[in-house]
């Protein structure tokens, strides 16, 4: 089947969004709250083994405050701190401040070009989403994109196949019609779940994780002046990740030409 839509996760793929964006805006929600909380980059990397802010914020209260999730309102206390923690990282990305990782515009306009569909498959809260596009690629570059599967959508988030298989219902596409973008362990776990090819841009968290069946593992996708590097599977054939290349990879392996097998 031929390849028809492109389905990107956000945080450590589109953008690096997580050690000095999310982690930063967790923080200033704690101050704002009073609270004598503070993620450090170490701290964080552990804490991104849970997906989703409210999830993470909660792990980290069940470990080391039990007192915080004693209260009565606790879950609306999680709540707050977690939508306080969302306008303090719109506020940062909608000054500018995280840029798209390499060859992600590139591929995109090209993809787009080339008539493939687009969606975003990822734990992250919606409006995160809409404005990590808004500022990186404009209302125009933002409206490609046909599905975006983010967030509390589903019950169940990644390493869960459900945020996948939520954006290929929308799609109305099989997933043998699809390629999935991931950075992580889990995404990988929850593209793959969902039966849908992966290609992974590892991250400064993610680098050292098991990929294990992902189609390429690479540093980035790339671009012609600066060429990514292969880490695992398959090979680009050029500098960067292009159009051509992820047919390429996602193209089933072809039945041996009638030529080649006839018998001489
Ligand atoms: C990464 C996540 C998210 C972000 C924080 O999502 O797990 O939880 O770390 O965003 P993905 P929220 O890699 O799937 O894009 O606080 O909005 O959850
Ligand atoms: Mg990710």
């Amino acid at each position: 089947m031929r390849l028809q839509a492109l389905i990107f996760d956000v945080d450590g793929t589109l953008a690096d969004t997580e050690r000095d964006g999310h982690r930063p805006a967790f923080n200033a929600a704690f101050a704002g709250a009073g609270l004598p909380w503070r993620w450090d980059e170490t701290l964080y990397g552990d804490l991104l083994g849970v997906t989703g802010g409210k999830e993470r914020i909660r792990h980290f209260a069940q470990r080391h405050a039990a007192e915080f999730l004693a209260r009565p309102d606790a879950d609306a206390a999680v709540r707050e701190l977690h939508a306080a923690k969302t306008r303090h990282y719109l506020a940062h990305l909608a000054a500018g401040a995280i840029p798209l990782r390499p060859g992600v515009a590139r591929l995109l306009q090209e993809a787009w070009e080339c008539g493939l569909r687009l969606a975003i498959a990822t734990t992250t809260t919606p409006e995160n989403v809409t404005q990590l596009l808004l500022s990186t690629l404009g209302a125009e570059g933002a409206r490609r994109f046909e599905v975006i599967g983010a967030g509390d959508v589903v019950e169940r988030k990644k390493p869960a196949p459900d945020i996948y298989r939520w954006v290929l219902q929308k799609l109305d596409l099989p997933a043998a019609a699809c390629l999935a973008v991931e950075d992580s362990a889990h995404g990988l776990a929850a593209s793959l779940g969902a039966g849908i090819a992966t290609v992974v841009t590892v991250s400064e968290y993610t680098r050292d994780q098991d990929f294990r069946g992902a189609t390429a593992v690479l540093s980035d996708l790339g671009e012609p002046a600066t060429p990514c590097v292969a880490l695992q599977g398959e090979r680009p054939s050029g500098a960067c990740v292009d159009v051509a290349q992820l047919r390429a990879w996602h193209r089933p392996q072809r039945p041996p030409s009638y030529a080649s097998d006839k018998k001489l």
